[in-house]
Formats: structure tokens, C-alpha cells, sequence
């Protein structure tokens, strides 16, 4: 299985993201059968996409697995759709990181209002609860740079008729982002990583 995993750069005055740390530690797995590709994405609604999609013709993966952070979630969170806006108005009026500021604008003009992950989440978040791991089932990825990215994604794969499966997973911040805000959920990296490998082990044992 050739499985391509992205994460994003920090944002919105945060100085880490977890993703880019599980990304570091994704790429020194060696595990049997699966070819790992990761890339760092820019947290900048016009710019998410081209790198993705680039890595994507290039590796050629079966799957593609976008993660991001999201502060004030407390558990992996499976993504389940995409939908067609990118509004920062819904985001806490949280600009992105070029100070784009959208509100109400499609993702892509001509595309459907939403596209649902194809990753099999029911399977993962067995696989993630059987383990011990809070996860569940997210409706909505909100709608900045994650959203438009799992979208954009989907919106790919069905125009190119790619046999990749595609999806989001949105984890908590690490205890350390919450580390001045103790009401703020978190969930330490290692469990974050011991999370990550049960995906992709499921993703393996399912492709
Ligand atoms: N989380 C943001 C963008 C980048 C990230 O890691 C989001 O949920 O849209």
C-alpha cells in the first residue's frame, strides 16, 4: 500500500502543529507492505491544494490521508465529508495564514455542495476504540483550511476517476498548546502517534 499523509504548518498564532511532528515520525516508520509519502501543506485556502495534488501524480498513492489539528476537539476525529465553503466568518473570523479572510466562497465554483471521505472511518474508529484511543465520527471538518482540503481532495479523485481512497482525520492539540489554557482539551503526542499507526495498519489489512 502506498499511503501519502499530509499535515499543515502552524496557524492562527500557534506555534506547532502536531500534524507537522506525526509527519516526522511517519516518515521513519518501516512497516511491511507500505510505502509512506508525507508532505507538509501551507495553511492558505488558494495554496493548500497544488502541493497535494502534485505529490499525488507523482507517488501515486492508494491512499491519501490529510491531517490537521483541531484546537478544542478532544478526540481523533474521522472526518466524514467536505463541503463546497470556505468562510472564516464560521472560523472565529480567523484569516488564514496569507490573511485571506472568505466568506461564503465556494471551494470550487462549479462542484457539488459536498463530498464525502472515502477512507472506511466505521473500520478505523473500531480499530482506534478497540485500542483505547478516544475517536469518533466528525460531520463537519468547519470550514477553513482542513475542509477545503479534504473537498478539494474528493473533488479530485472523483473528476480523475483515481481508484485512491481519500479522507481527513482532525486530531486534538498536544497538552503543551493547552498548557495555559487548562480548560482546553488535549491528547499527548505518543497517543496521537499510537493512533496514527492503528490507521494505517487498518488501511493496510483493508487495501
Ligand atoms: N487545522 C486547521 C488548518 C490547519 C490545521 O492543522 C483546520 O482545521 O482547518
Amino acid at each position: 500500500m502506498r499511503i501519502l499523509i499530509s499535515g499543515f504548518e502552524p496557524f492562527g498564532g500557534l506555534t506547532t502543529n502536531p500534524t507537522m511532528e506525526l509527519l516526522q515520525r511517519a516518515k521513519t516508520y518501516n512497516l511491511e507492505g507500505i510505502d509512506i509519502q508525507t508532505i507538509t501543506l501551507p495553511v492558505v485556502y488558494q495554496e493548500c491544494m497544488p502541493p497535494l495534488l502534485k505529490q499525488m501524480e507523482e507517488f501515486n498513492p492508494d491512499v491519501v490521508l490529510c491531517l490537521g489539528v483541531a484546537v478544542g476537539r478532544s478526540s481523533i476525529d474521522l472526518e466524514r465529508t467536505g463541503i463546497n465553503i470556505q468562510d472564516s466568518a464560521g472560523e472565529g473570523d480567523r484569516g488564514d495564514n496569507s490573511g485571506d479572510k472568505p466568506v461564503d466562497r465556494p471551494v470550487i465554483p462549479e462542484g457539488p455542495d459536498g463530498l464525502f471521505a472515502t477512507l472506511p472511518i466505521r473500520d478505523l474508529l473500531s480499530a482506534l476504540r478497540e485500542k483505547g484511543i478516544p475517536a469518533k465520527i466528525s460531520n463537519s471538518a468547519g470550514t477553513y483550511i482542513c475542509n477545503t482540503t479534504l473537498y478539494s481532495l474528493m473533488y479530485e479523485i472523483h473528476k480523475t476517476g483515481s481508484l485512491a481512497k481519500g479522507g481527513f482525520i482532525h486530531v486534538p492539540a498536544t497538552p503543551d498548546m493547552a498548557a495555559s489554557q487548562p480548560h482546553l482539551p488535549s491528547m499527548d503526542i505518543v497517543t496521537q502517534e499510537k493512533a496514527l499507526k492503528i490507521v494505517i495498519s487498518k488501511l493496510k489489512e483493508i487495501n
